[in-house]
């Protein structure tokens, strides 16, 4: 089961990373992996009588956009454009340079033409989106700057919050560091008959942590090759890009949706005055009925729907979203991923510290209102039993073996499937994640939360098991779960409609590009 550590991958993943301390996003960082997997792969499915009722260009580009005063801020974005679908399609957060926000209806055929002019291999994942292998932006499909990458699939989910970022091999982190991320909304006659806020009433917030030089430039990964094993975490909070983020409401219900679009950095959301959390949605859409949390964990790459209602408050009423402080783990050694020791650099925000993420204002009194739903959907509970593998669920290790994290032993290779890595379509199954840690890290024993993705599929949380954690919200849908050090977690999960190559792998995005991430394969 155990493979050797594949030495080139090592050195190009390092290669990689090293561009991040010399000058983010001024540099070429193109051509790191094997032209001849990648090479032009436009896209094979594009069909002549595909007839989109959107259709969107998205081009990834290099920018500088204002974050602080003074000099600008070098990132990539996506800037886009509406081909064809109604203008409240595609949205830009104000004042954001994060991606637009592409809203979709259930059953909308969707065409996006993604063009790459960064200098570097991209492609574009749509996570949480139940679409076909070669639309799913799987790595092998990245293009290099000049070129397009044709997308055109049917929009299967339920209504929900998903998002799209890139995915090329090696330099996710990199990439959605530097801004390459979005949101894309579902919606569906479902979630419309639940009656929730609406319109400026429907917040987006995207968690980001970032760290920023003397010059207002990101820095990434300042802490070198000990920061991969931990994962990059930054020292300013932003949320949609801006920080120091401020929400001016009314005096009437919101709809929240939350989105950890960190690197690594994991949130364990609470109000500050002490009132539970009120969640209505996960990752794959609304739950059945709202669940109250006194704190809930949204881990890198995770989304969280919360309702809140400032009816009650005056005018001039204060408080906030926070992240409570929380252990996160260990990884090189007692010291906490050089946060404090071998003084090479020093962590001002580590992951699991206490911090404001979301200063809320009440700034004005309305007089109409929206009540909490006490029905919000129906979730249709997949039957363990129906489990091809009940009785001897597929069984995933993550730790860590030669200095580098890895899901049963493994790392990514382009395009390989192990034995153990082969479903079948139409059948569902129970896969079971054991987070283990242990092994040596690069100072000692290496233990550290892991978020757990699948690519094209949501799934259930059967249940959790080992140590005992609280303030998970494992309701509803899910595509990433969050595996706390010792924690093991089973899911339910079918493969339905679409054979082909799909990831899974951890989403702390460092670790991701460090391999932990593996290729199943949906046999036909
Ligand atoms: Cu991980």
């Amino acid at each position: 089961m155990k493979q050797k550590p594949t030495i080139l991958n090592r050195r190009q993943f390092l290669k990689a990373v090293s561009i991040g301390t010399v000058g983010f996003m001024s540099g070429a960082v193109g051509g790191f992996f094997d032209r001849s997997v990648s090479a032009a792969v436009q896209n094979p499915r594009a069909r002549a009588d595909f007839m989109p009722d959107l259709d969107i260009a998205l081009t990834a580009i290099p920018d500088e956009v204002p974050i602080f005063p003074g000099l600008a801020t070098r990132v990539w974005r996506y800037k886009s454009e509406l081909i064809k679908g109604e203008p409240n399609s595609l949205i830009d957060i104000p004042e954001s340079y994060l991606g637009p926000i592409i809203r979709a209806n259930k059953g909308a055929r969707v065409r996006i033409r993604l063009t790459n002019e960064v200098p570097a291999n991209t492609i574009v994942h749509w996570h949480g989106l139940h679409v076909p292998a070669d639309m799913d932006g799987h790595p092998r499909y990245v293009i290099p700057q000049g070129q397009t990458y044709l997308y055109e699939f049917e929009v299967k989910n339920r209504a929900g919050t998903y998002w799209y970022h890139p995915h090329p091999h090696g330099q996710t982190g990199y990439q959605v560091y530097g801004g390459l991320a979005g949101l894309f909304l579902v919606a569906d006659a479902e979630e419309k008959a639940a009656g929730l806020p609406s319109g400026e009433f429907d917040i987006p917030l995207v968690l980001q942590d970032r760290s920023f030089d003397g010059d207002n430039q990101l820095v990434y990964l300042p802490g070198g090759r000990m920061e991969l094993m931990t994962g990059f975490i930054g020292d300013r909070i932003l949320v949609n890009g801006i920080p120091d983020y401020t929400l001016a409401v009314a005096t009437r219900s919101y709809r929240l949706r939350l989105l950890n679009g960190s690197n690594s950095r994991i949130y364990r959301l609470a109000w500050q005055n002490g009132q539970p959390l009120t969640v209505i949605g996960t990752d794959g859409g609304l739950l059945e009925k709202p669940v109250e949390r006194q704190y809930a964990f949204l881990g890198p790459g995770e989304r969280l729907e919360l309702w809140v209602d400032f009816s009650s408050y005056p005018v001039g009423y204060e408080t906030m979203l926070v992240s409570l402080p929380f252990d996160a783990g260990v990884a090189g050694g007692p010291m906490g991923g050089g946060m404090m020791g071998g003084g090479r650099y020093l962590r001002r925000l580590p992951n699991g510290s206490e911090f404001p993420i979301i200063q809320i204002k009440v700034q004005r009194r309305v007089t109409e209102n929206q009540p909490l739903p006490q029905r919000l959907s129906f979730v249709s509970r997949i039957n363990p039993k129906t489990a091809i593998n009940y009785y001897s669920p597929r069984q995933f290790y993550l730790f860590m073996g030669h200095m580098r994290w890895t899901i049963n032993g493994r790392t990514f290779q382009m395009t390989d499937v192990a034995d153990d890595e082969i479903v079948r379509l139409g059948t569902t199954e129970v896969w079971e994640f054991y987070n283990t840690g242990g092994g040596m890290g690069m100072m000692g024993m290496a233990n550290m939360p892991h978020p757990i993705h699948l690519h094209g599929k949501q799934f259930q949380v059967l249940e959790r098991g080992g140590v005992a954690h609280s303030g998970y919200v494992d309701e509803g849908w899910k595509d990433t779960v969050l595996l706390m050090p010792g924690e093991r977690v089973r899911i339910l999960v079918g493969f339905e409609d679409y054979p082909g190559l799909y990831l899974y792998h951890c989403h702390n995005l460092e670790h991701e590009d460090m391999g932990m991430m593996r290729n199943y394969f949906v046999k036909g």
